[in-house]
């Protein structure tokens, strides 16, 4: 929780910063050029995931702020099947209908997130149990085009690019995630294939993109690897995806020792070999874990500005790289809070957004201006 003190603090602190870092006032006279401008004159995009929950879209102060800095954005949770479908055949639309037409009034693109999500736990209950009839192969294949095609065909052409599929890859062996879905089929990449297929099918206008979380750092080698594994056999296949999501939940997770340029250096290394393959890359859930960083706050919001643009440096100097969402604009509604995973060891509330709990913009914000106005031009 913030105290006055800790509020204080930020202020005293943040007034030590360069300007460059310097917190920046959401709307007052003379606000920045909003996030989503600076992005257009490049090219390119700014947006963030948005719920339909009362501290997001329902808080009418967060949805001006996405409106104001946005040109894109993805529902958090709400067009996930397990959200969509949460019980056989009981399509629920409704959360999904209201961001979308929120955005289409307010001119905001909206992506959709996710089609498929490989890890078992984030299935549909339902699916899991299903039976599937005497040819198991078969009827997998009919339930996977029946939600495709109940997605797709109800959104249609609003949603012009799409995460069919989530998180394939194992980051503890490099190998494809086995399911109920995927484990009738010879090996996993033929599920995956036949997801982009399907979505090739029914949304033939949008862009189709691959999704995961693999990172710069040692822990994440295998999970590049098998990520690379993956799009070279897709490529071989000539299944149909166009982009590789970069998640890019950044930061600390763990205790191993922080290399730095070195995993910087790796994480380029990736991004060649992936654009050297023809897909084109995106930022999909951009925010920074700041387990490792002092409690302090002006020091902690430096230290996560720092690496969201020395980040954002390596993958924005990639012109197939067009658009940069972050996972939520503000601290308190981050997913991060409550990620018992990695957590801060004091327990103080994570800071890995760029605007605060009381909206005001942190020098992180400042880290995403400053990194797509020094990128270049996209044609
Ligand atoms: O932020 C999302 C959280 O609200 C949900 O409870 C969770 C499960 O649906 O998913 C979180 O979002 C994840 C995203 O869909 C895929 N990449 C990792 C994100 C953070 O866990």
């Amino acid at each position: 929780m913030t105290t006055r003190r800790t509020m204080l603090g930020a202020l005293v602190g943040a007034a030590l910063l360069p300007t460059a870092l310097r917190p920046l006032p959401a709307f007052a006279a003379g606000a920045p050029e909003p996030l989503k401008d600076i992005a257009r004159r490049k090219g390119m995009r700014f947006g963030t995931a948005i719920g339909s929950g009362p501290t997001e879209f329902g808080n009418p102060a967060y949805r001006a702020l996405v409106e104001r800095e946005c040109g894109l954005i993805v529902a958090t949770n709400e067009m996930k099947w397990q959200a969509i479908e949460p019980s056989k055949g009981q399509l629920q639309f409704k959360a999904a209908d209201t961001l979308l037409a929120w955005a289409n009034e307010h001119g905001i693109a909206m992506r959709g997130h996710n089609l498929f999500w490989q890890p078992e736990k984030w299935l549909p209950h339902w699916v899991v149990q299903e039976k599937f009839g005497a040819n198991v192969r078969q009827g997998v294949e009919r339930l996977m085009r029946e939600h495709v095609r109940a997605e797709c065909e109800h959104f249609g052409k609003a949603i012009a690019s799409w995460d069919v599929m989530n998180e394939a890859v194992d980051p503890a062996d490099g190998k494809l995630r086995q399911n109920p879905l995927t484990r009738p089929f010879g090996t996993p990449v033929e599920q995956i294939d036949l997801a982009f297929r399907l979505a090739k099918e029914y949304a033939p206008h949008a862009q189709l993109v691959y999704n995961d979380y693999m990172r710069g750092d040692e822990g994440s080698a295998k999970h590049r690897a098998g990520v690379l594994q993956l799009l070279a056999d897709l490529k071989k296949r000539g299944t149909p995806v166009d982009a590789l999501g970069l998640q890019s939940h950044i930061g600390s997770w763990d205790e191993s020792q922080d290399r730095g340029k070195a995993d910087l250096l790796e994480w380029r290394k990736f991004l060649d070999e992936v654009s050297g393959m023809g897909y084109d890359l995106l930022i999909t859930e951009l925010d920074v874990n700041d387990r490792r960083l002092p409690a302090d706050i002006a020091k902690r919001d430096a230290g996560v500005a720092a690496a969201c643009r020395d980040y954002l440096d390596v993958c924005l100097s990639f012109p197939r790289l067009r658009d940069v969402l972050v996972w939520g604009m503000s601290d308190d509604i981050s997913w991060l809070q409550t990620w018992d995973e990695a957590p801060r060891k004091d327990g103080l509330p994570m800071r890995p957004c760029p605007y605060d709990a009381k909206l005001q913009a942190k020098p992180m914000r400042q880290a995403i201006a400053d990194a797509i106005n020094a990128a270049p031009a996209r044609a």
